[in-house]
């Protein structure tokens, strides 16, 4: 999958750092061997420390629509055990705006309904090392399912919507920083709409009690207190500072040009890439469909921000539209925006050296015009006898070439061509000559 975004600036800095780098933070889809222990892959164990280690299942979680869907496999956490944490792969520490983190979770069995009341325990927050905690996504059994629940402090839960055991849901928390004490806010959304912006939250949690974290910089898996605590599955984890880039796959402006006379420079970049096999490059005019003008090969996979151009060569005056066909290795493909760009009419009446120069037995004769205008295009031999009308019609102002040498028997030897243009607005006349070898 493709994360397309504006790379943004970083600026090398202790913690706390503020304010953050926009794009994603951390992303896992537990693509290791199942059984292997979570510990051996960039995961920190921190408390109950060999009890029951968090390990790899198989198979992963899937969610139609989300990025980290079905690739690899996923983590089982049960009733009790070892705790993990996670820094930020990009190493950032953030102390401002909002963090979200979005995870695939198949809750099993969650802490039991008794005498009306949820038992909650919790197994996802962020934090910073400390025993301070923030947006702690709980669970519990309720009357005919569960429920996820969400607070800033372990024993205070504002509980969600009613879901089903065994079915897989798409669920983030978000951590937002709001200056002043004890007041920033945790929300919880369960299976949101992944077409555009953020919607409201299915639950929140604000105020006291709350201890506000002075930074975070990682994120944490916990196995519970037994009594209370659910098994569960929890697979593909995006963390970022923004809705549109966790649980957003794809963020698609980092998609510009630059042109160079009749050359057309696509750029882009990439943020990370996982399973990605390749970018078509498509083009469409007013006139036409898009088509397929090229292929660039991508990373694969990359955790680090990627540069990728392309360019579209001798292009006619006019209007453009490009848009990047992004393929994954499994065939899925998405397309970026659309963004258009323009060549410009020529700014002079131009007839270039021919290409190649000796030619043998063919070359290329271009010239700009930059009005509309009656144009003639001739080839003499040395003796002065006409070989051929190349051109001879009205055109618009732009940039033409035509080929010369294929379609005549000629012998070795210097030959000259000569362009004349006619203004059709003004009647002024623009006439040029060059020379040119055909070398057998
Ligand atoms: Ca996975
Ligand atoms: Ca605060």
């Amino acid at each position: 999958m493709f994360l397309l975004i504006i790379v943004g600036f970083f600026i090398p800095e202790s913690y706390p750092q503020s304010p953050a780098p926009s794009g994603i933070l951390l992303s896992e889809d537990f693509d290791y061997p199942a059984s292997e222990l979570l510990k051996a892959h960039g995961w920190t164990a921190f408390s109950g420390v060999d009890t029951n280690s968090i390990t790899i299942t198989s198979p992963g979680l899937s969610y139609p629509g989300y990025a980290n869907s079905g690739i690899g496999n996923a983590v089982f956490l049960t009733t009790s055990g070892e705790d993990v944490y996670r820094k930020f792969d990009s190493g950032d520490t953030l102390n401002s705006g909002s963090i979200y983190v979005s995870a695939l979770i198949k809750v099993i069995s969650a802490g039991p309904w008794v005498n009306n009341f949820p038992t909650w325990d919790y197994f996802l927050h962020l934090g910073n090392g400390s025993t301070d905690y923030g947006a702690l996504l709980f669970v519990s059994s309720n009357e005919s399912g569960f429920r996820f629940g969400i607070s800033n402090k372990p024993n205070t839960v504002v509980g969600g919507r009613l879901c089903n055991f065994n079915t897989t849901y798409l669920v983030v928390i978000k951590y937002s920083f709001i200056a002043g004490n004890s007041n920033d806010v945790a929300s919880l959304f369960v299976n949101p709409s992944l077409l555009g912006s953020e919607p409201s939250p299915d639950a929140s949690y604000s105020g006291w009690p709350s201890v506000d974290l002075s930074y975070v910089d990682r994120i944490y898996l916990r196995q519970g207190s037994a009594d209370n605590a659910p098994t569960l599955i929890i697979d593909g984890i995006r963390v970022s500072n923004s809705w549109g880039d966790a649980p957003l796959p794809v963020e698609l402006s980092s998609f510009g040009s630059n042109v160079r006379g009749q050359n057309i420079i696509l750029n882009w970049s990439t943020q990370t890439e996982k399973n990605s096999e390749k970018f078509n490059l498509e083009r469409k005019t007013i006139a036409t469909n898009w088509v397929d003008i090229g292929a660039v090969k991508a990373a694969v996979l990359s955790n680090s921000p990627k540069q990728y151009s392309f360019t579209d060569k001798n292009l006619q005056s006019g209007k453009y539209q490009y848009r990047i066909k992004m393929f994954d290795n499994d065939g899925t493909f998405e397309y970026s925006k659309v963004i258009e760009a323009e060549v410009a009419i020529p700014n002079n009446f131009e007839l270039s050296q021919n290409y190649p120069n000796p030619f043998n037995p063919q070359t290329k004769i271009s010239y700009n015009i930059p009005f509309d205008s009656k144009v003639t295009l001739e080839v003499y031999n040395i003796t002065g006898e006409r070989i051929t009308l190349l051109v001879n019609e009205e055109q618009s102002a732009g940039f033409y070439s035509v080929d010369f040498g294929s379609s005549v028997r000629l012998t070795s030897g210097v030959y000259i061509y000569r362009i004349v243009a006619i203004d059709k607005i003004t009647g002024n006349n623009f006439s040029s000559v060059k020379k040119m070898m055909l070398l057998k």
